[in-house]
């Protein structure tokens, strides 16, 4: 029988290995609570990010803009789905993580708190929100506990799609006729900060990001990842002729990276404790959806209780 000190010892150096921890190997109830509080939070994300783009569905300007968009929703519902299944694996249950969100307990990406105001938002949420959302994710695809990585490793396949398709909306309506202009412009001021804050707070302010990255959850900081978006997103976006809502952008020479001005963190943890611009409409919009659901999980628990081999 290991002692707790050896058996700490023995998780960390399969970790240090490279090796993946699985649902019911060893593990130290910190590093449970930890992956639960994150994939929850990860899983509720996706599915309460379906609310700003599903919103324009209906206003869709063509067939095709339509069935993108359509399918796009319909993947983060997915993404949704193997997130949560994730987070059972840990010992949580589904209700208990939908009860949390529900009643307002839990958090989820402060992003999905905005409106979406015009019709390029769809575009500009696929090319930054996603672009950001993928950044995170390859990183988290090299997680140590295996079914967060190996979901990670899917849904970072499709979001790719969901980036490509943004990119591909942007790109076209900076290059469009003025009003196209305007409207893309209008968003990309809109929503630039708010996506740099989806990257979570400044390492000096991020009570867990040393617990994560010990145990190889995270491999790298809030502000590392950051700043690798920022490069790469100014060269994309100042290359077609997009400008970004911050007099303070500059490139610095030492360091090779373009420096922003201060975020505004007090607007950050405004929209996480709940006082954001839409996250009353958002738990609403989740609770509506989740009582219009209830016939159909009595009925599927009736039905599971009359014939458990045919569930089964
Ligand atoms: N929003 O210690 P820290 C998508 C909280 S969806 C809200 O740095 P950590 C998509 C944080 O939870 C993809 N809360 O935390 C879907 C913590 O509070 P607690 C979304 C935030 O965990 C539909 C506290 O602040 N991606 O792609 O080390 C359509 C201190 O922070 C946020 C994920 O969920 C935030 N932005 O790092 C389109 C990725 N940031 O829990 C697209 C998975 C921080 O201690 N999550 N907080 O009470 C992560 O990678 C990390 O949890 C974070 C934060 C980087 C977000």
């Amino acid at each position: 029988m290991l002692t707790h000190e050896e058996q700490l010892a023995e998780f960390e150096a399969r970790i240090a290995r490279g090796e993946k921890i699985e649902p019911g190997d060893w593990m130290p109830a910190e590093y449970r609570r930890q992956l639960i509080r994150m994939i929850s939070q990860h899983a509720h994300s996706e599915v309460v990010g379906m609310l700003p783009e599903g919103a324009w569905i209906t206003r869709a300007p063509n067939l095709r803009r339509k069935m993108v968009l359509i399918s796009k929703v319909q993947d983060e519902g997915g993404h949704g789905q193997y997130l949560y299944h994730a987070a059972e694996s840990l010992g949580i249950s589904r209700e208990e993580m939908l009860d949390a969100l529900l009643e307002g307990r839990a958090k989820y990406s402060s992003i999905f708190n905005y409106p979406t105001l015009n019709w390029a938002d769809i575009g500009v949420i696929g090319w930054l929100v996603d672009g950001a959302a993928i950044k995170n994710q390859t990183m988290l695809a090299q997680a140590s506990y295996g079914p967060y990585s190996r979901a990670m490793v899917r849904i970072c396949a499709e979001e790719t799609f969901h980036h490509k398709q943004g990119k591909e909306m942007v790109i076209q309506y900076a290059q469009g006729t003025p009003f196209q202009r305007q409207m893309v412009q209008d968003s990309i001021n809109r929503w630039w900060w708010p996506t740099l804050m989806m990257f979570g707070p400044h390492d000096s302010d991020s009570p867990n990001s040393e617990t994560l990255i010990k145990w190889g959850i995270k491999t790298k900081t809030n502000d590392e990842l950051r700043q690798e978006f920022i490069n790469e997103m100014v060269a994309d976006l100042t290359a077609v002729n997009l400008t970004l809502p911050d007099p303070d952008l500059h490139f610095d020479e030492a360091s090779g990276n373009w420096t922003t001005g201060p975020i505004d963190w007090d607007e950050f943890w405004r929209v996480v404790k709940g006082n954001g611009p839409c996250n009353k409409e958002r738990l609403a919009a989740r609770q509506e959806a989740h009582e219009n659901g209830r016939w159909v999980r009595e009925a599927m628990a009736a039905f599971a209780a009359r014939s458990p081999q045919v569930i089964a």
